[in-house]
């Protein structure tokens, strides 16, 4: 099982973005029942940078989203005061702070409001530099954020590590060392939970597309015991991986990462489009927009 944090109540959507703008309630909640109907487990509230004002739209987005959905809140925002805003608007469950970098200035505003108002955090794998550029850079930020949050008195099952999925058609090494560092995280800091952005993974492929590598990626990191996702909340079929219930995809892809090459002939069409994925993934194969197909 692989928690679901449902992306699309975000600035950037062409419906949602303007309604949030005009504090126009009825296709936020809307979306809110939907997101809530299909089954995610957390609904992401992504506000974007938000610097002004920031903190009166998500105290206002809270409470909307609360009139309809009782699901836990994943607090998305790089403003710490539209962040404490939300901590202090939500009334449904243990709240997610979306997210706590390892930039200073972050982690010491960030990490106190953590204990203050009882949340569970995200701690994004960026630092002074920017962004890990392998597993082991990931590693070592990670247990570095565990560090600091537990001197500051967090407990490790309430840190969710995110070494920040990159886009395969920008650079399909970076979705190799994401799979790396998530098997490295289970045997350095088990008591940790994890969360990765898998539409990151697709960003740039056709519309269309993007849902095989979404899903696909999902089930490669359910191999390492990936314990979350942000997700698009209306891929049921993601949504039904994600509960267990396609255990033949999850075994043929687990297969195939183990090196048991099955004969594409016995596969039907999901199956086949599993293997072809995997083997882009895995980066067998080079990513073009055409992999399904050829
Ligand atoms: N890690 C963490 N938080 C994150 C991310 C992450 N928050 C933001 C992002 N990544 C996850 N959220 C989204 C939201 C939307 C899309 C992708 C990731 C997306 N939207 C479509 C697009 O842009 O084409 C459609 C937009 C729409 O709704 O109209 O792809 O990695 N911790």
């Amino acid at each position: 099982m692989v928690i679901c944090v449902a992306e699309n109540i975000n600035i950037m959507s062409k419906t949602i973005g303007p309604a949030m703008k005009e504090r126009n309630p009825g296709p936020i909640q809307d979306m809110a029942r939907v997101l809530t109907e299909n089954g995610a487990d957390y609904l992401d509230l992504n506000i974007g940078p938000a610097r002004k004002g920031g903190d009166e739209m998500m105290d206002w987005l809270v409470k909307t989203v609360q009139e309809v959905s009782d699901l836990p809140l994943s607090l998305d925002t790089t403003n710490l005061v539209a962040m404490e805003a939300g901590l202090k608007a939500n009334t449904k469950g243990k709240p997610l702070m979306n997210s706590v970098s390892l930039q200073p200035e972050r982690l010491e505003k960030g990490i106190p409001m953590v204990t203050q108002y009882k949340a569970d955090v995200i701690g994004l794998l960026w630092g002074k530099e920017g962004m890990p550029r392998d597993a082991d850079e990931r590693a070592a930020m990670a247990v570095d954020f565990i560090y600091q949050a537990n001197e500051a008195g967090i407990p490790t099952s309430d840190i969710w590590i995110d070494p920040i999925a990159t886009p395969i058609c920008v650079d399909a090494n970076q979705v190799l060392s994401g799979l790396e560092f998530m098997s490295m995280l289970g045997e350095i800091v088990p008591e940790a939970k994890s969360i990765l952005g898998l539409s990151n993974v697709s960003n740039g492929a056709p519309e269309d597309l993007r849902p095989y590598l979404n899903r696909t990626y999902m089930i490669m990191l359910m191999k390492y015991g990936l314990y979350s996702a942000i997700v698009d909340g209306y891929d049921k079929e993601l949504l039904s991986i994600a509960k267990g219930e396609r255990p033949e995809h999850v075994k043929l892809v687990h297969d195939i990462m183990d090196g048991n090459k099955p004969d594409p002939a016995s596969l039907d069409q999901k199956e086949l489009e599993h293997y072809k994925t995997t083997r882009v993934l895995m980066g067998k194969v080079l990513f073009s927009n055409s992999w399904l197909t050829t």
